[in-house]
């Protein structure tokens, strides 16, 4: 999709999020935003056919409908799964709940209290992402003034002169770090790492494994950023996955469950600790940061994600319900954003417009509830690694860069694909059986004190 102002040139989605992450100027965000969502407005009738052709076949298949189908995939029933996703979200709402008090009275000093109500739902275009489902890229506005993260991942890089190419071979050395072999020489030939100028390729990023043998490639328009480098991790979890899986049965060819396969990469990255950057050569030697700033500057991506990651499915697991009908497709989806987010459409959004669309995931039929199970899961990881390799310290610091105890963990849980219940490959890797977000909350537990104290005599909620 691309946006075409009417005086202006058309706008590609990387150009619009660039947009939203740097301006600051409401007009100019509430442009770029609305812009965006003109391109799902063609999608709205295909959606219900696509809705329709899905629950024939569901049913055919013996489900009641896609969404129990999806939700069939976690070794319980799908009740079962949907109140385990909802005893995972009660474990991390509370910590939801202070950095969006926090956040909205910093929008509201910046905005001021008549574009961002202190006791209302947040305008969806002044977070700094497109979906506002991560919100990284406003931390300027949002640290307080003396607090200094010590580093700035997105400036080193660009100092530098990291590049694309360079950013993935960084991340292939923290696999070849735990011990996992180097990647084949055709992953390098025949990925996509940036955007190209000579044609339109889809850049939403994603890793595939095209022979089920060792052809891997990653499809990703690589920016030198943080965020990116981030990512790129990600992607590389699920190469490396696919090959761990890849000596099994073709019915077992998978991660334990989804949200096991979106959790793998993010575990290394957790492992980017300022020590870690030391070593890598980044930084002559690690910086004296405030851990709270260090800490708030990731709980806007990680923390702020989190009721995002459960309500895209809530909202689709309703729509194939019949739950939702095709009169209350737009109502819905903001009835959703408000009440799990906390954020509300900038302007009103009536049923003439089909913004779900504008997420990949909809318009390209991926379920979603595997992002809201890594994002909990891949700190259940990291705890469980930073056991077994003894680091003895805050959860924040630890790295397990350079350990092939780590990796031989991993490497157990990972070669095991999906031909046990996952449960069992959970607790291969951690001792538990359960999805469990106390470790995220223990991470996170600085900055929580922090959030309270700052938050005490607020109103907060929405
Ligand atoms: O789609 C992705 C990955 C590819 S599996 C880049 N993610 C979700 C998104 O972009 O919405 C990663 C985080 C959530
Ligand atoms: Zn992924």
């Amino acid at each position: 999709g691309k946006y075409c102002p009417e005086d202006g040139e058309c706008l590609e989605l990387e150009e619009m999020e660039n947009i939203l992450i740097d301006s600051r100027d409401p007009d100019e965000l509430l442009d770029v935003w609305q812009g965006w969502r003109t391109v799902s407005v063609p999608m709205r009738k295909d959606f219900e056919r696509y809705v329709e052709i899905a629950t024939e076949g569901a049913r055919e298949l013996g489900f009641a409908d896609l969404g129990a189908l999806w939700r069939a995939k976690y070794d319980m029933t799908p009740d079962e799964f949907a109140a385990d996703v909802d005893r995972i979200w009660q474990q991390v709402k509370p910590l939801y709940d202070q950095l969006h008090c926090y956040v909205r009275y910093k929008l509201a000093e910046r905005y001021g209290e008549g574009e961002v109500p202190l006791d209302g739902p947040i305008p969806a275009h002044l977070l700094g992402n497109m979906w506002a489902q991560d919100w990284q890229h406003i931390a300027d506005l949002v640290l307080p003034g003396d607090a200094d993260p010590g580093y700035d991942l997105t400036a080193l890089l660009r100092e530098r002169d990291v590049d694309a190419l360079e950013m993935v071979r960084v991340g292939e050395r923290f696999f070849s770090s735990l011990g996992f072999e180097e990647l084949p020489e055709t992953f390098w030939e025949r990925s996509l790492f940036v955007k190209p100028d000579d044609r339109d390729v889809v850049c939403h990023a994603s890793a595939w494994d095209i022979d089920w043998v060792d052809d891997l490639r990653l499809k990703m328009c690589i920016e030198i950023e943080s965020e990116d480098f981030i990512t790129v991790h990600h992607e590389l979890g699920h190469n490396y996955y696919q090959r761990a899986y890849g000596h099994l049965d073709p019915l077992f060819r998978d991660s334990a469950n989804d949200g096991f396969h979106e959790a793998l990469g993010d575990t290394l990255a957790l492992s980017i600790t300022p020590a870690y950057l030391v070593q890598l050569g980044f930084l002559d030697s690690a910086p004296n940061g405030d851990v709270v700033a260090m800490q708030l500057k990731t709980a806007l991506d990680k923390i702020a994600f989190l009721p995002f990651g459960l309500l895209v499915d809530r909202y689709r697991w309703q729509v194939f319900a019949g739950e939702i009908s095709p009169e209350e497709y737009n109502s819905a989806w903001w009835e959703l954003r408000e009440r799990y987010q906390g954020v509300r459409p900038p302007v009103p959004r009536g049923e003439e417009f089909f913004d779900p669309g504008a997420k990949y995931h909809i318009a390209n039929n991926t379920p979603y509830t595997r992002y809201f199970l890594a994002a909990v899961l891949h700190y259940q990881f990291h705890r469980a690694l930073c056991e077994a390799i003894d680091f003895d310290g805050p959860l924040h610091e630890c790295s397990i860069y350079g350990s092939p105890v780590a990796g031989e963990r991993l490497q157990q849980m990972m070669g095991m694909g999906r031909s046990r219940p996952w449960q069992d490959a959970l607790e291969a890797l951690t001792g538990q059986r359960e999805v469990d977000a106390t470790a995220m909350v223990d991470y996170y537990q600085p900055l929580m004190t922090w959030l309270e104290e700052h938050n005490e005599g607020r109103s907060c909620g929405w």
